[in-house]
């Protein structure tokens, strides 16, 4: 069986099995049968009556104990995931808003606002008055305005970070819905209240209070990735290299995983001061710091640091046999990752309270000897490459380069090297004269029932060949960056002539000396709202909401309930999303109709399930084939009903 797209990762996938190591592929295959009412959302475990499971084809079973139809037990289950995938998010946004706020009040001395110019664009945007604030004054404005987003009573209201970043059309909509967020928190505890025991139980009502919390999500995620530019910098394209190559034999190999920056950069500022230990220690490269996940895109995009691996293959990085130390934060780490560090030298640390694994070292990082604790991990990794066994060694020699870093601001930059007076239109005329038909956004994760990467590499083929423009992130991004797609290289291979002739010219005309690469690396999973800045500037530009424009988001192979809270709110904000594997949602047809058709007549935004890659692209290009239609964008610019782009 070929687990992996990329081969010289299926090689090591056998060496764990020569190993007798298992992997997340063996261990799925001993899951197997998965459990048909889970996968159809139909088993509930609400309260200790049950649980409950609906029996899917009779009567027979047709509703729970206390009477919950299958239509209910659907919802509520769909919408705490998406609960979940909020708190998941936003708390990373809490903890990055509280440090700006430490910031601001002088209380660290290992954090500093990094992004002046970043910081005030924020407050600009937020509608917070600039005039004579000075920097660090200001930064604690934006700060408790951000933190207000978490503790707001008023119902009334509505979250900074949801109303001042999505076009005015979209906000009136979701006024008129009764779906706007006034609390991040409030909104999650509200799905919590509502699912308990015979609380709500209409399946519209509920999956409305769960786009709610949706959008919850997307304003949580706001705040992460935007304050996160002002304590860290502002992603700027860098080049660098991914996929597990990017280990080498004479380093000291440390991988950071998990997603929050907080973290990671200290580690990495740490790292570069101690490279003269890592020499004496015999490493003569020094220590080589490489990304796993969205921590992985953090640091790739703020500091160039190769990309080692996404997801479902973490595990591979231990099997290398050359990683000395995997540093681990919060989200999407594989508790299995003790067991397979146990059989090799690699040292697995925690680091944050709420994210410990049984029987790993844990040193927290995070307090006010942070510095301190973070020289002591990187000194146990150094201790650890002493330990490595040479004979165990097996780094594939495949590594891809990448071009990555592409926040809105560095496209807005970019294009306004063409155009400063309207940087956007170098863009925008592409797209109205069809050289680029639509934008497609790539996002979420890897899952075990997928051949990894293959649904993320099949559609952009497909796509970019179409003349689509792709934008990726969290570990859509991690795939096309290890397979190839994220270089100039990459436009030669597969843009169709018209995006090959448009990227070409802007990666020329902005000094890059080569095309632009036809896959976008705009960052982390929470960094899912960069593109939908790029979506907002541009849909403002022309005067239209975000349905109408020839987008559509995609999430071939996803996995994590995140990726079902950032799926809910790009349907709520009006964009077609495309998913890979049904969410559990199949054992109520209400429900499932509601997602993939009512929604529609909603909020513009739907759920289009389609597992084939080929068959995904075809519909994709269908749709933003649609849209251009809807706009007029290829009948004559004279047209009475053509958006005045040019104007
Ligand atoms: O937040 S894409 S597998 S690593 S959930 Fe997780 Fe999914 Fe990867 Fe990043 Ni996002
Ligand atoms: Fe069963 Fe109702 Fe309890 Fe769910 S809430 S476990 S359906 S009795």
């Amino acid at each position: 069986m070929n687990d992996c797209y990329n081969c010289s990762d299926q090689s090591l996938i056998e060496k764990a099995e020569s190993e007798e190591i298992d992997l997340v592929w063996q261990r799925y295959e001993k899951m197997k049968p998965l459990c048909g009412f889970g996968e159809q959302g139909i088993c509930c475990r609400i309260c200790m009556k049950g649980p409950c499971r609906i029996n899917p084809f009779g009567r027979k079973r047709s509703v729970g104990i206390c009477g919950a139809s299958a239509d209910t037990i659907v919802a509520r289950n769909l919408v705490r995931m998406i609960a979940s995938g909020t708190s998941a998010h936003s708390l990373h946004g809490k903890e990055v808003a509280k440090t700006l706020m430490h910031v601001a009040r002088g209380e660290t001395a290992i954090y500093s606002v990094k992004d002046a110019i970043k910081l005030r664009n924020i407050a600009h945007k937020l509608n917070i008055e600039t005039d004579g604030n000075d920097l660090i004054p200001l930064a604690g404005v934006v700060a408790a305005n951000s933190l207000m987003d978490y503790s707001r009573m008023d119902d009334e209201e509505i979250c900074n970070w949801l109303k001042y970043t999505i076009p005015d059309a979209r906000l009136e909509k979701l006024k008129k819905l009764g779906i706007t967020t006034s609390n991040i928190d409030g909104s999650i505890s509200d799905i919590m209240a509502r699912t308990h025991v015979g609380t709500d139980a209409d399946a519209v009502n509920i999956l409305l209070a769960g786009l709610r919390c949706a959008l919850a999500d997307y304003s949580g995620m706001q705040v992460a990735t935007n304050l996160s530019d002002v304590l860290f910098g502002t992603p700027q394209p860098v080049v660098s290299q991914a996929s597990l190559g990017v280990l080498r034999k004479d380093a000291v190999n440390i991988a950071i995983h998990g997603h929050n920056p907080l973290l990671s950069e200290i580690i990495v500022d740490v790292a570069y001061k101690m490279q003269a230990e890592a020499v004496a220690a015999g490493a003569t490269y020094g220590i080589n710091i490489v990304g796993v996940c969205c921590t992985g895109n953090e640091v790739l995009l703020r500091h160039g640091i190769p990309l080692a691996t996404n997801y479902l293959s973490q595990e591979l990085a231990i099997i290398t046999g050359a990683l000395d130390a995997m540093i681990v934060d919060v989200q999407c780490i594989m508790p299995s990752l003790a067991k397979v560090s146990a059989c090799y030298h690699t040292e697995l640390i925690t680091t944050m309270p709420d994210a410990k694994i049984a029987g790993v070292t844990h040193i927290e990082l995070g307090s006010g000897d942070s510095l301190k604790k973070a020289e002591l991990i990187i000194r146990k990794a150094i201790d650890a490459y002493k330990n490595r066994d040479d004979d165990r060694l097996s780094i594939p020699a495949e590594k891809n380069k990448v071009i990555a870093g592409f926040s809105a601001e560095a496209i807005i930059d970019l294009l306004g090297s063409i155009n400063s007076e309207d940087p956007l239109s170098p863009l925008i005329e592409n797209i109205v004269n069809g050289k680029i038909r639509g934008i497609v956004l790539f996002a979420g994760c890897n899952n075990v029932k997928v051949k990894q990467d293959h649904n993320f590499v099949t559609m952009a083929q497909k796509l970019l060949k179409h003349n689509i423009l792709i934008l990726a992130t969290g570990c859509g991004a991690g795939a096309f960056a290890k397979n190839a797609l994220m270089n100039s290289e990459a436009t030669e291979d597969y843009a169709g002539d018209t995006l090959k002739e448009v990227l070409t010219f802007l990666g020329f005309e902005a000094g890059l000396n080569a095309p632009l690469p036809p896959v976008l690396h705009m960052g982390s999973c929470v960094d899912n709202v960069r593109s939908i800045d790029l979506a907002v500037a541009i849909a403002n530009r022309l005067g239209v909401d975000l349905n109408q424009l020839p987008l559509v988001a995609s999430a071939p192979e996803l996995m994590s309930e995140k990726a079902i809270a950032i799926g809910s709110w790009v349907v709520t904000l009006g964009i077609p999303l495309h998913v890979g594997l049904a969410p559990p949602v199949t054992g109520s047809s209400l429900v499932t109709n509601v997602l993939t058709s009512e929604l529609k007549n909603i909020v513009d935004g739907y759920f289009m399930v389609e597992e084939d890659p080929e068959e995904a692209a075809d519909k994709i290009i269908s749709i933003i084939e649609e849209k251009r239609l809807g706009l007029n964008l290829d009948s004559s610019l004279d047209s009475a009903n053509n958006i005045e782009v040019l104007s």
